[in-house]
């Protein structure tokens, strides 16, 4: 799908949005469906939240009520977690020696391990702590608070290092290697990217052949910026391998997953990298000469690793959301302590409008994040399969909400925040990467919306398909032209009043709102662009900004009720925020849809096109100094 100067590969099915739904062209003769058609059909309900509002539908089992799954023996072991890893982080670990030093000292790392920090979400049966995404979604919070660095090192290892061992493992990989890296100091690290191969996944060239008797593959290679890559004794590493289509014969190459172990022999790996930020985690280049690995070593099935590379990716995503609300809660904490007690122009500056207004976007974005984070890591442990695109817009979210939050904090502290002494800059040195790694915000802004828009042209095909027999499907169409006739008119559409507490009905009805704007906007730019949309960057990032905030503002909505329902102590300021956010994120959802089917963002793009053409033929700027006449 984001093959970005490739569109054909993922052959979407938007024909069917050439002609608007009720032309002639709905009863033309019905096309014969190919296996591929067969095989891209949904083969289940799809439960997100988030792609169902691509196609108009409104679809709540996720987000509402906000959900609660763990059991309250669940609740008390993470509780009696909570304590010991905070005293590790206060009175063993020392986030400013290790940035100082770029490097975690091994009496630390030996107190994590034996917390059992690095095998958080192992089962018990394997030596882990056995806990669920929630449980771990938790930890991840005390580790974000105090050290980022520190949480790469034990990111990279469980939330991809070996999760695809959790995830697609076969039952002797799993007993081979859980314990290992659960207990056992063994790092593991997730080595994906390559010196070609950044966002583009798919192009690695790392390859590995198959020897003769089938037994092993011979793997060659190099991958770079590998978190734990100069720790890690276990690597889930993806190759490029000859496979043979099933359908056609013909021999192609395709991704698969291998777990790699450093003593298979031609793994070695570079000296760690010098980096701006996380610089007390490992990241270094890794090498694989000749390296023999077991075909008992495929992880999932051979040829299908960059699905598995995908969804350990995707899985893993809702972790960062967590830690990094961890890390918002820590600097609001730092910059209130400033403000409650700095004196300027004769007042504590507490008493500032801007500073009250920066204050309360931070905690508006902090707990947009959390709630969001939760809501996925909740829905993942009730075992939902849809969380893709929500766990894509957490990570967006969370990384910009994040930076946004610690620059405030910075900003309110002044001189101070510019010091290295209040850890602030710290932080946001460790902050930039957040928007770079698993992920770049500008590849997930364009998943999100193509997927969401693949999805919604799937649901314009199944339509049209029902049109060729309308007597069969009265019900189906019946149900979808009176939600177009009456959303057209202004009545109907979407009512999520049911779902949020008295007083936040009107602020629902906003949501609502963007809700039917965006259904009504994407099938306009299917019909407007058709395939092309997969070219159209922009309108796609305008459909994505939109989503995030109608993510964030259902996520709001739908805890901040469930804590008024509760009475909880916080549930005023809760309900406060979320009103603030949803006219906050309204407004923005309903400019970027504006802008997305706007007429005249064809004409931006053409002068952009225009600009930035002759910045890069020039590598630089292209304008005559202003006291140069020449
Ligand atoms: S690790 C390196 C991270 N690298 C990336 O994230 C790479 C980003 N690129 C991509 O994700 C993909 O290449 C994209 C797809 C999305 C661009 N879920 O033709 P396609 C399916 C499910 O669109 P492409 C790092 O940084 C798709 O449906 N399926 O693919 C670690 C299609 O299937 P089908 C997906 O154009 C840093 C097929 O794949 C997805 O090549 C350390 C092909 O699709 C998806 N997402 O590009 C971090 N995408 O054919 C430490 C595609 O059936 C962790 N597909 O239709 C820190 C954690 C926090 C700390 C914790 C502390 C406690």
């Amino acid at each position: 799908m984001l093959k970005l100067n490739n569109y054909g590969t993922r052959k979407l099915i938007f024909d069917v949005c050439k002609n608007r739904l009720y032309s002639a062209s709905a009863t033309a003769a019905p096309k014969v469906k190919t296996e591929h058609d067969v095989a891209k059909e949904p083969k289940r309900d799809n439960e997100s939240f988030m792609a169902n509002i691509f196609r108009g539908s409104l679809v709540t089992k996720q987000v509402f009520p906000y959900p609660d799954v763990l059991t309250l023996e669940q609740k008390e072991t993470a509780n009696s977690l909570l304590d010991p890893f905070q005293r590790f982080f206060t009175d063993v670990n020392n986030a400013a020696r290790n940035d100082e030093n770029s490097v975690i000292d091994p009496e630390t790392l030996k107190a994590l391990w034996e917390l059992g920090g690095m095998g958080i979400q192992v089962p018990n049966d394997y030596g882990g702590l056995g806990m669920n995404n929630t449980q771990y979604a938790r930890l991840c919070q005390i580790v974000g608070a105090h050290d980022l660095g520190l949480g790469i090192t034990l990111g990279a290892h469980q939330s991809i290092g070996f999760k695809g061992i959790l995830l697609y493992g076969t039952p002797e990989q799993k007993e081979k290697y859980l314990p290992k890296v659960a207990a056992e100091e063994v790092y593991a690290a997730f080595a994906l990217t390559e010196p070609s191969s950044g966002s583009d996944a798919n192009s690695i060239r790392s390859r590995a052949v198959k020897t003769a008797d089938g037994k092993h593959y011979i793997l060659n290679g190099s991958k770079i910026w590998i978190s734990n890559g100069g720790l890690a004794d276990v690597m889930t590493v993806f190759a490029q391998t000859e496979q043979i289509d099933k359908k056609t014969g013909e021999k192609k190459d395709k991704v698969t997953a291998f777990i790699v172990e450093r003593s298979f022999g031609g793994v070695t790996n570079g000296a760690p990298e010098k980096k701006m930020g996380i610089k007390a985690s490992n990241t270094a280049e890794v090498y694989f000469e000749d390296c023999k690995i077991p075909i008992e070593n495929v992880l999932g099935k051979e040829g299908e690793g960059f699905k598995v590379a995908v969804n350990i990716l995707n899985n893993g995503r809702f972790g960062m959301g967590a830690t990094l609300s961890g890390t918002m809660k820590k600097c609001i904490e730092i910059a209130t302590a400033h403000a409650n007690n700095r004196t300027q122009f004769g007042q504590k500056i507490k008493n500032f409008d801007t500073i009250q207004d920066k204050i309360a976007q931070m905690n508006i974005l902090q707990y947009a994040t959390e709630s969001m984070a939760f809501m996925i890591s909740q829905n993942m442990d009730s075992g939902s399969q849809d969380y893709h695109l929500e766990t894509a817009i957490s990570k967006i979210y969370s990384s910009e909400s994040a930076w946004t939050v610690c620059d405030e904090a910075i900003q309110i502290l002044g001189g101070m925040g510019f010091m290295k002494e209040t850890g602030l800059e710290r932080v946001m040195r460790d902050l930039r990467i957040f928007r770079i790694f698993e992920g770049t915000s500008e590849i997930l802004r364009l998943f999100v919306a193509l997927s969401g828009i693949q999805y919604a042209g799937n649901h314009l095909k199944e339509l049209q398909r029902a049109f060729r027999n309308p007597a069969s499907n009265l019900g189906f169409i019946f149900r979808e032209a009176s939600k177009r006739a009456t959303s057209t008119i202004g009545l109907g559409g979407t009512d999520l009043s049911a779902f949020v507490v008295p007083e936040m009905k009107e602020y629902a009805k906003n949501a609502a709102v963007c809700i039917d704007l965006f259904g009504r906007t994407t099938e306009a730019v299917l019909m407007k662009y058709n395939k092309n949309i997969i070219n159209e960057q922009i309108v796609l990032n305008h459909l994505a900004n939109a989503s995030i905030d109608i993510y964030a503002m259902i996520a709001t909505l739908s805890r901040s009720s469930r804590a008024a329902q509760l009475n909880l102590p916080t549930a005023e300021h809760e309900l406060n925020l979320t009103k603030a956010l949803s006219l906050q994120a309204s407004e923005r959802v309903i400019q970027h849809l504006k802008k997305a089917s706007s007429g005249q963002l064809q004409t931006e793009k053409k002068m952009i096109q225009k600009i930035s053409q002759k910045i890069f033929d020039e590598e630089g700027v292209h304008s005559t100094g202003p006291i140069d006449l020449n």
